[in-house]
């Protein structure tokens, strides 16, 4: 569209004439900050029944649920993967209560990533 003087200013003195002032609004769009899930080893739960709801909640194959597992088992925890905080939350509540359903201490935790 055109933006010449505005109808209140048409025919009137320049010097008569407040000049607009047009303020360009910035959007700011933050990116929401991500979570980690966190795999935290035990001393009880089966080594395949970890790799089993690895595979089922987080979608990863076989093998990459075997690393994640034995990484655990190893260091004391393993980041799974990050996502938004309500994603990352419900799928570390989901995980930890298959492994609670049967009896297991399987804990899955969530971090904000720095
Ligand atoms: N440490 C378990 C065992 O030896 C297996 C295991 C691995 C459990 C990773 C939890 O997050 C875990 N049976």
């Amino acid at each position: 569209m055109a933006r010449g003087r505005s109808a209140a200013c048409r025919g009137r003195p320049m010097s008569d004439i407040d000049f607009e002032t047009r303020t360009k609004t910035v959007p700011k769009v933050e990116r929401p900050k991500l979570h980690k899930v966190i795999l935290v080893n035990d001393d009880y739960t089966p080594r395949e029944f970890v790799t089993s709801v690895l595979k089922a909640e987080f979608r990863m194959t076989e093998d990459q649920a075997h690393r994640v597992m034995i990484t655990a088992h190893q260091k004391g925890s393993c980041v799974v993967a990050v996502f938004t905080r309500d994603v990352a939350e419900t799928k570390a509540t989901r995980a930890t209560d298959a492994g609670r359903r049967k009896g297991y201490p399987l804990l899955f935790t969530t971090e904000p990533e720095e």
